[in-house]
């Protein structure tokens, strides 16, 4: 079994200050909980950007800050978001990518989300893809429900997604599949060969769901952006705090975690230059 990656998913597009007052905001708060992901056994962070206001954008310019402040304090493998916030256009959700960051996600299909629609267009898809593949960006793909998992085969038959494949379940989305235990084993079960995973479980099934990923050999994502409690009742203080949490359980079941440039190994990602552009 690979070591564990653990994706520290920090912002998010939803989550406000009032629900988590701990949630980093500005590039300079992103950074700083990026650096103590790190410190805490994270790999990968998995960043949305917020105007000064609290509220989401893919505004270019304010990934740049991002990505430069987290580059200034520590090495991690940033993964910035294409799937923004419900309503956004194509276009402003892709603006990120042409930053050259390490990773991007890359949604693979629609799904109603909560009480809106998250849209994503087969050919707006095939758009994201191609842009990533462009400027050597590797996607994570993002599995909400079984059909998606379709989208992928069909692809990777096709040619149009470079190997070595990751992807990551996000389960317990109102709408989308359900973050149980039956539903993460039959998503493994029907996994391409040769395809990475991890799991992001949405609220109290963050911590089940990446226990199990940590069993299956899959990896882990948790963070503010799909759950904001430590346990029932309890905000949790930090992003590092959930992060320890699954890196001590990690290493308690003898699955040491990976490194930046583990991980970079591991999704087969050469260590890219940033333009800074
Ligand atoms: N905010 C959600 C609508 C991603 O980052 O790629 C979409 C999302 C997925 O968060
Ligand atoms: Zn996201």
């Amino acid at each position: 079994m690979d070591k564990l990656i653990i994706t520290a998913a920090l912002t998010g597009a939803e989550v406000s200050r009032e629900q988590q007052p701990a949630l980093p905001i500005t590039p300079e708060e992103i950074a700083r909980a990026a650096e103590a992901c790190v410190e805490a056994g994270a790999a990968i962070v998995h960043v949305h950007a917020r105007k000064p206001d609290g509220s989401a954008t893919q505004d270019r310019a304010i990934y740049r800050e991002i990505i430069a402040a987290i580059q200034a304090r520590c090495d991690v493998i940033v993964q910035v978001s294409t799937g923004g916030a419900v309503g956004m256009t194509p276009e402003e959700r892709l603006a990120p990518v042409t930053l050259r960051p390490e990773m991007a996600s890359l949604s693979m299909g629609s799904l109603n989300f909560g009480a809106e629609v998250f849209l994503n267009h087969p050919a707006d898809m095939e758009v994201f893809a191609q842009a990533m593949r462009d400027h050597g960006v590797k996607p994570e793909l993002e599995i909400f429900d079984t059909g998606m998992l379709g989208t992928v085969s069909r692809w990777l038959q096709k040619g149009s997604l470079p190997m070595p494949v990751h992807l990551d379940f996000v389960l317990g989305i109102r709408g989308g599949m359900d973050a149980t235990p039956e539903a993460l084993m039959y998503l493994r079960s029907q996994l391409p060969a040769g395809v990475t995973w991890s799991v992001a479980g949405i609220g109290p099934a963050q911590l089940p769901l990446g226990v199990m990923a940590i069993i299956l050999g899959g990896h882990v994502r948790v963070g503010f952006e799909d759950n904001i409690y430590f346990r029932k009742g309890e905000l949790a203080a930090s992003n590092a705090q959930l992060v320890e949490r699954i890196a001590r359980i990690s290493r308690a079941m003898d699955r040491p975690v990976a490194t930046p440039d583990e991980a970079r190994g591991i999704l087969g990602i050469a260590k890219t230059a940033w333009t800074k552009g």
